[in-house]
């Protein structure tokens, strides 16, 4: 356990349960209401279940059972009842759906995730000279900001050279090519998951508190889609300026001060 926790270093926050944002406090938040929701019924309905079966029982040969067709308390209450669970738990989903989805006229920045056989490039825009700013396996985000994705896929024979100077048209760009194979984002304790889809481009917000989050494919897009894993860092807003768009040359700097957390 010490070994592989030694191996994987930094990133501890890799599972579902995670608290690494609004989003996946948002998701975690109707993910326990509908758990618990369902236990506690799970619960009443074995227990009536039990006690029916104990004491509604067929005693003997000639005795018929007690019949309760036609109880219309009974029907009312076990239409309400049921009827109630499911819409107040819709309602609570349906409430939390936008926030989770859609946080686009929020977002100052926007980056291009692309999926490609087999690793994750990330690209933030261009430099005042046109190179693109990208980094390679790791995505930077500004702590405690919502960042919009534009998740797209793009494979070999696909051989785009962007032009676009903004996020939007050179995703548009990249999926016009329309090749490739699906792969998806997933940032698990980040509570984020999209798919990258050939032809397409799909937008998702992204948040995150200061930390490093572990992340992977999600689509079984080929022989190494095992190693198609990425790592999200949320840095302090001047740090994660400095990282990503300090440089002239528009190279991000993995080892830069500015692009690691606590100096380690
Ligand atoms: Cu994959």
């Amino acid at each position: 356990m010490n070994l592989l926790a030694a191996s994987t270093c930094c990133v501890n926050n890799a599972g579902v349960f995670g608290d690494g944002g609004e989003i996946s406090d948002r998701a975690l938040g109707v993910y326990t209401a509908v758990f618990w929701s369902s236990v506690v019924l799970g619960l009443i309905v074995t227990g009536l279940l039990v006690y029916a079966f104990i004491k509604f029982r067929r005693r003997s040969d000639d005795d018929d059972p007690a019949q309760f067709h036609g109880n219309t308390k009974l029907e009312i209450a076990w239409t309400l009842v049921p009827l109630a669970t499911f819409l107040s738990l819709f309602g609570l989903t349906a409430v939390n759906m936008p926030f989770i989805n859609n946080q686009n006229a929020a977002t100052k920045y926007t980056v291009t995730v692309i999926g490609q056989q087999f690793s994750w490039t990330f690209d933030y825009g261009t430099t005042s000279s046109g190179s693109r700013i990208r980094s390679f396996g790791t995505l930077y985000m500004p702590e405690n900001e919502f960042v919009e994705l534009n998740i797209v896929s793009t494979d070999p024979p696909c051989n785009v050279t962007p032009t676009a100077s903004s996020e939007n048209t050179l995703a548009q760009e990249l999926a016009n090519e329309g090749c490739g194979v699906n792969h998806s984002f997933y940032a698990p304790s980040l509570g984020q998951q999209m798919n990258a889809i050939p032809g397409d481009v799909n937008n998702a917000p992204l948040e995150a508190r200061q930390g490093t989050y572990y992340g992977q494919c999600t689509e079984l897009c080929g022989i190494g889609h095992a190693q198609m894993t990425f790592v999200v860092v949320a840095l302090p807003a001047n740090q994660f300026q400095s990282c990503v768009f300090g440089n002239p040359n528009g190279s991000i700097d993995a080892t830069s001060a500015a692009c690691k957390l606590g100096g380690s």
